[in-house]
């Protein structure tokens, strides 16, 4: 029986793969797109299986569904699906998206180019520039990022003890800077980033409660940030990001970037106003800000914006018919 039919357009943010899925909808309940998000996962999570696993995605698929905006002044909403699960927020993935919608009509250029979007994670804007029809970079000023926990010792099995910090950037990363265990990502292989990620994402779950106060169901730690040398003379920093089960970004991480730009200024490495360049595993690369400062709840937070491009590679159209015994995709 056909299940659905979804059309996409699909590319990259700065080799980042990102899916906009632009017909097969779900309808989903609830006033907020925390709530809607909230209904996908209880009631549709088949549908990212089976877009973002192999046979039809991979490792590092992820992608996205424009809605209607949930807010008076908003112009869209994101929903925000990958391997790991559906993402509170995702920065490459927003740059995605708005790159696409626009080029492709979906969402109308603005007068100001500004468009005010409704994540999972709460108001995210951007601004964009377009040129003969193309979109050249979409700037995004993201969700309040803040420090949670700061010098965390844990013990990986394998690996030995590690000292951590806990930063939100619309999703909770581990961070993890070179020390006696780790040398940095440019002296370890792909193979070995991924190996200790799990389990220090699986200790760190298991010691501390990683909990957004304003949003209890954005929970977990889901992301480690190892960082390293660039290659880059212009990189101010380097990461490599896990997530999922077996992927590394190809992106320089848009919650990923805010997250580290959080830690930095919490520890006083990083100004308001401070240009943050920051590469990916594969060298790309992002420009980063932090515009400002707030609060979350009564956290410091800093108000962070991230600059990146994106490029359509193709439009798919994909069916999934459960007589396929892979038609909700599959995990080695
Ligand atoms: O760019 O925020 C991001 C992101 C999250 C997971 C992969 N990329």
């Amino acid at each position: 029986m056909r299940k659905g039919t979804f059309s996409c357009i699909d590319g990259h943010t700065c080799g980042n793969p990102v899916r906009l899925i632009t017909s097969g909808h779900p309808n989903l309940r609830g006033d907020t797109m925390s709530e809607k998000r909230q209904h996908f996962m209880a009631e549709f999570d088949w549908v990212r299986q089976a877009l973002m696993f192999e046979p039809r995605g991979h490792d590092m698929m992820s992608g996205s569904f424009i809605y209607p905006p949930t807010t008076d002044d908003g112009d869209a909403s994101i929903l925000f699906v990958e391997t790991s699960g559906c993402l509170p927020m995702c920065g490459h993935g927003t740059i995605g998206t708005v790159t696409f919608a626009l080029e492709h009509g979906l969402i109308q250029p603005t007068h100001n180019s500004q468009l005010k979007l409704d994540t999972p994670a709460g108001r995210v804007n951007v601004e964009y520039s377009m040129e003969d029809g193309f979109v050249q970079w979409v700037k995004l000023f993201n969700v309040p990022a803040y420090l949670a926990y700061e010098n965390v010792m844990i013990e990986v099995p394998e690996l030995g003890s590690l000292k951590v910090d806990i930063s939100y950037g619309g999703n909770f990363y581990i961070i993890v800077e070179p020390q006696p265990n780790f040398p940095g990502i440019e002296q370890w292989s792909a193979a070995q980033i991924l190996k200790h990620s799990s389990k220090v994402r699986e200790v760190i779950n298991q010691t501390l409660q990683c909990v957004h106060p304003l949003d209890a169901t954005v929970n977990g730690a889901s992301h480690v940030l190892w960082t390293g040398q660039p290659k880059h003379a212009n990189s101010s920093a380097a990461n490599a990001v896990f997530y999922g089960d077996k992927a590394i970004d190809r992106s320089p991480c848009g919650t990923g970037t805010s997250a580290r730009m959080a830690q930095l200024f919490a520890k006083g490495r990083l100004s308001i106003g401070q240009e943050f360049v920051h590469e990916s595993y594969i060298g790309s690369q992002f420009v980063g800000c932090i515009e400002g400062v707030t609060e979350v709840a009564t956290k410091p937070a800093i108000l962070p914006s991230i600059r990146g491009w994106s490029k359509v590679t193709g439009t798919s159209n994909i069916s999934v018919d459960d007589s396929d015994p892979y038609a909700f995709g599959f995990q080695v």
